[in-house]
């Protein structure tokens, strides 16, 4: 269970990330790359990023990384009614681009562990649990999802 303040908590830091979602989404991307490189076998079309400075001049990259913040931001905003939002996005991912749930986890961890860094002062300790809270709502119900399409 998720408590109102709980989610109040959750929303007000995603208030702030939506300030400037493509730097944002752009952090979250390198840093999953470089925290977990399996996860770059998915993406077949930033194979020729090698290095830190091409992965941040890549606006490719960043426009991804805002399409997922983007995605994101909607389903937390449905505080755990997220069905109709989830659906697609589980189909997706489970049938086209195969993400394994764990991967999901990794690029959890990489956000909490990122606005942490960044909003130390606005995303302390009962913020930080309140996001991880919503984050393992969100991938238990894509790992449900998933099993439905056989994944
Ligand atoms: C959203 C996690 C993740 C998360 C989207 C999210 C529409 C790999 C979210 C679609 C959305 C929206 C799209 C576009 C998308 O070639 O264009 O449903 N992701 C596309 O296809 C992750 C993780 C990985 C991953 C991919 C790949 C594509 C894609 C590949 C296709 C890209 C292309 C992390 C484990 C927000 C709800 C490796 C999450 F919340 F978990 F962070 N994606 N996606 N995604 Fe997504």
């Amino acid at each position: 269970e998720i408590s109102d303040q709980e989610w109040q908590r959750v929303l007000d830091i995603w208030g702030q990330v939506e300030t400037d979602l493509p730097t944002h989404g752009q952090e979250v991307i390198i840093r999953m790359f470089q925290s977990h490189p399996e996860t770059t076998v998915h993406f077949p079309k930033f194979k020729h990023l090698k290095t830190l400075d091409e992965m941040k001049s890549s606006e490719e990259l960043k426009k991804h990384g805002t399409t997922v913040l983007k995605a994101l931001g909607r389903i937390l905003k449905q505080k755990g009614q997220h069905e109709a939002e989830l659906k697609p996005l589980a189909q997706s991912h489970a049938t086209k681009h195969k993400i394994p749930i764990r991967h999901l986890e990794f690029i959890s961890e990489v956000i909490v562990a990122f606005f942490a860094d960044k909003y130390s002062a606005d995303f302390g300790a009962d913020s930080q649990a309140a996001m991880r809270k919503a984050l393992d709502m969100f991938r238990n119900d894509m790992a449900s999802k998933y099993k439905e399409f056989g994944f």
